[in-house]
């Protein structure tokens, strides 16, 4: 993969300020796979193909998931925000030959988390939700808890969203609730 050109593709892809967060997410998730012994490799990808469907318009990503099999036509009932990380996973295997299981899973699940979720799919949720430039309710407890903690500190993140979803009255995604429910047990 050629860094270089991937960036001129997302820089193309994405609105400035997109790019900006990809940017920020991807140094956010170096250091997480340096301090937590991951593969700098996976994350660094990861972390810059995560948003990579996040500007295509609705009706192309809708299109995706109702004609690839690996999508859930289940995400269509829910809000489009939840859409972008599943067809991101598979775009960037027809567009960069992207295979590597671990960096589909953890760009797929990057807004919902999951069950069961991978070191590299905590690295990059956390960081997603972590990055400079996010001000979220909470936030700077969950940065400190990522200094030496990664699964309590996606619990964290994951239990903000559900709440912050719940006090707007918004539907929460099951593999949102999955994550939550996993998380808190194994943390307490
Ligand atoms: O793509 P980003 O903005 O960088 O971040 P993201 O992929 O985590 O998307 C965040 C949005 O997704 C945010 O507005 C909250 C929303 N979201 C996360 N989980 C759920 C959700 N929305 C619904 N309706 N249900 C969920 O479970
Ligand atoms: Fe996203
Ligand atoms: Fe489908
Ligand atoms: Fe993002």
């Amino acid at each position: 993969m050629d860094i270089e050109n991937l960036k001129v593709d997302l820089k193309e892809r994405l609105t400035g300020g997109r790019y900006e967060h990809t940017l920020r997410v991807t140094d956010t998730a170096i250091k997480l796979a340096e301090n937590f012994g991951e593969s700098v490799e996976n994350a660094k990808i990861a972390a810059l193909l995560h948003d990579y469907c996040k500007c295509d318009p609705l009706e192309d990503m809708k299109q995706t998931i109702e004609s690839d099999s690996n999508l859930p036509d289940s995400l269509l009932s829910f809000h489009h925000e939840l859409w972008h990380g599943p067809v991101a996973s598979v775009r960037i295997e027809e567009k960069y030959g992207v295979t590597n299981q671990a960096v589909k899973d953890a760009i797929f699940f990057h807004t919902t988390g999951r069950a069961n979720m991978t070191k590299l799919d905590k690295i990059i949720f956390l960081a997603d939700y972590t990055e400079p430039g996010r001000n979220f309710p909470g936030v700077d407890e969950v940065r400190a808890t990522a200094e030496t903690d990664l699964t309590k500190a996606c619990y964290q993140a994951a239990r903000n969203t559900v709440r912050f979803l719940m006090e707007k009255n918004n539907t929460v995604y099951p593999d949102s609730f999955h994550a939550y429910n996993d998380l808190n047990q194994q943390v307490f």
